[in-house]
């Protein structure tokens, strides 16, 4: 199975043969008018080929869902620090440090193919990649604790884990859970590395290793029908901690809890609108302090 997926990086912009493999990517990818069933077809960011979303909107994997291009990412209290359009209305995007640079950007896929920008501003992408098949499950994490994000496969329980965004197979593969569990990914004992969690109605079930044995850790916190969210929100008195933490959803309304377990949010922020779909990242702060930021909140909005 390993050897079936690819998982090649095109690093645009750095050499004219680079250059011409994105050019032939972006060519062989591009999306007829006809094949989005409608006579309005998105416009493509620079780089990124006109789709539709339709090959990755309904997937139910560590993505952000939604529709809209329009981003708009905040501080620790819900303002407003950047604002940007990236990649196509339709389709999934994904979060991670893909540059080693301590902050999280954005990845837009079409198919099996991820468009990376490193920055928060509009333009080309800066890395372009294929992993995998195109109706895949991908969940973004630091597998190996180096400091870059890379992408991991979900075929029910068996997860195809990739430590590098450059070619070759799978570095490891692990098994998990159960077919139809909700996996979050997060690094809870802040080792540097991250590992799952299953969510099972408000009750989350926490391992610190692939080892597919009992929970490290089991913890209640919010209600079954909100949705959450993971990261090191920095809030506790000595700012974050490394360590990845719950925060639910109701409306606008986010509550954040700095350590893992239940009772009471430890900090609350509003923020955009209902009808956005919300994206976590580490962003405050970037380009200014290289220190250890916390993870704050963003929105895509149509
Ligand atoms: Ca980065
Ligand atoms: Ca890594
Ligand atoms: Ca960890």
């Amino acid at each position: 199975m390993t050897t079936e997926r690819t998982f090649s990086t095109y690093r645009m912009a750095r050499t004219a043969a680079a250059l011409a493999v994105g050019a032939l990517l972006a060519g062989g990818l591009a999306v007829p008018a006809s094949a989005s069933g409608s006579t309005t077809v998105p416009t493509a960011q620079p780089g990124i080929p006109a789709d539709d979303g339709s090959s990755t909107r309904d997937i139910d994997d560590g993505g952000i869902g939604g529709t809209g291009n329009e981003f708009h990412l905040a501080d620790f209290f819900g303002n407003t620090q950047y604002s940007f359009r990236y990649g196509n209305p339709g389709g999934r995007f994904y979060v991670g440090d893909w540059d080693w640079d301590s902050f999280d950007s954005l990845a837009y896929r079409i198919g099996s193919t991820f468009y990376i920008r490193n920055s928060y501003t509009a333009g080309r992408p800066h890395e372009v990649l294929s992993y995998g098949r195109p109706g895949d499950r991908i969940y973004v994490g630091d597998w190996d604790g180096d400091g870059k994000d890379t992408l991991a496969v979900r075929r029910g329980v068996e997860y195809h884990i990739k430590n590098s965004l450059t070619g070759g197979p799978a570095d490891a593969v692990v098994y998990y859970g159960r077919a139809g569990d909700d996996v979050l990914v997060g690094d809870w004992d802040g080792d540097g590395k991250d590992t799952f969690a299953v969510r099972r109605g408000n009750t989350y079930h926490i391992s610190n290793t692939f080892d597919g044995g009992d929970a490290d850790k089991v913890v209640t916190y919010g209600r079954a029908g909100d949705e959450v969210y993971v990261g090191d929100w920095g809030g506790g008195p000595w700012g974050p901690d490394g360590i990845s933490t719950l925060a639910v959803r109701r409306g606008k309304t986010y509550y954040f809890k700095d350590r893992i377990a239940g009772g009471d949010a430890d900090h609350v922020v509003t923020y955009g609108r209902e009808s956005d779909t919300t994206v976590v990242g580490n962003w405050y702060g970037a380009g200014v302090d290289d220190s250890l930021t916390p993870d704050t909140l963003g929105i895509r909005r149509p």
